[in-house]
């Protein structure tokens, strides 16, 4: 299944995972959303976040919010090379 971010691309807070994403070679689908009032505010949005914010990612069952969580979860999973990190490293 491939993977989802969920965001406009406007914000920075998408466009770093964008840019991760890109770098790491990994193929997404990008739904647009955020940039009109009450996209963050359906039943289906609130599924994935909670919180009703952007960037969200969908990687299979898993729904992760909030960037920097984001940029850690994509390294683990699929970091190699120079974006190996250990569980002390601080990004
Ligand atoms: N600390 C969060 C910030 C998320 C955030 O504030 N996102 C903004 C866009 S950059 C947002 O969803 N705004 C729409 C809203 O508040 O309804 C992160 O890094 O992901």
């Amino acid at each position: 299944m491939p993977i989802s971010i969920y965001g406009r691309h406007t914000s920075y807070n998408v466009q770093k995972v964008l840019w991760l994403l890109d770098d790491l070679g990994i193929r997404y689908n990008h739904i647009e959303l955020g940039s009109n009032p009450g996209d963050t505010e359906t039943d289906e949005f609130g599924k994935l976040n909670p919180m009703r914010k952007i960037p969200v990612l969908v990687d299979g069952d898993k729904s992760i919010w909030e960037s920097n969580s984001i940029l850690r979860y994509l390294v683990s999973a699929y970091g190699s090379g120079g974006w190996n990190i250990d569980e002390d490293t601080e990004i």
